[in-house]
């Protein structure tokens, strides 16, 4: 006969905040000092203590990362604030593997989704709560939070996806989110 059984699922999402739980959630942050040349102004970006969190991610990967059709749930959280003129920001990244996208969904806060392509052709997508986004394989993503309070959204990605943020320091985005007048604006850069 064969073996019939029930097991864990593999983690809680609280839907309310899109938080996560369980003993299979990873957690990381991003300090200011780790985003060293990413924000326009490195003036402003040195007035900034390099120990304050920017953003925290947290995720759960069901198999070993590098799994060709695996795929990581997980959530981002971008703290309200700015640097000179622009607001905080994930690093942004490509990913490794060109034939991955991903899914991000806006749980609480407003903002905007930057993508670009290896052209550097860019564009925005408004985040709000309930706004679902698709990023195509090959576009960079990043976001931004323009409101002021935390930003979060949820994610699903390929866990063999992989990360280049390597060309983001390098090169960065062709646009940016900036506040003119009290209110956010694309700019192009
Ligand atoms: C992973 C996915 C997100 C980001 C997170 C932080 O593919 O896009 O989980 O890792 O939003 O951004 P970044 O650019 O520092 O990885
Ligand atoms: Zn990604």
């Amino acid at each position: 006969m064969r073996e019939a059984f029930i097991r864990d699922s593999v983690g809680g999402v609280n839907w309310a905040d899109g938080s996560l739980s369980g003993p299979n959630v990873r957690e990381s942050a991003k300090t200011m000092g780790q985003l060293r040349g990413i924000f326009r102004s490195q003036e402003d970006w040195s007035l900034i203590a390099p120990d304050r969190v920017v953003y925290r991610v947290q995720w759960i990967p069901p198999v070993e990362d590098g799994t060709e059709g695996g795929l990581n749930w997980g959530n981002t959280t971008i703290e309200p604030g700015m640097v000179g003129d622009e607001y905080f920001m994930t690093h942004g990244h490509f990913h490794e593997k060109s034939n991955r996208g991903e899914f991000y969904a806006a749980v609480r806060g407003n903002g905007y989704l930057v993508l670009m392509d290896h052209n550097r052709k860019a564009w925005a997508e408004a985040m709000s709560p309930g706004s679902v986004h698709y990023v195509n394989a090959g576009l960079a993503h990043r976001v931004v939070n323009s409101g002021d309070e935390p930003l979060r959204f949820v994610a699903c990605w390929p866990s063999d996806a992989g990360h280049d943020y390597a060309s983001i320091t390098e090169h960065g985005f062709s646009l940016r989110v900036v506040c003119r007048d009290g209110a956010p604006v694309v700019i192009a850069t």
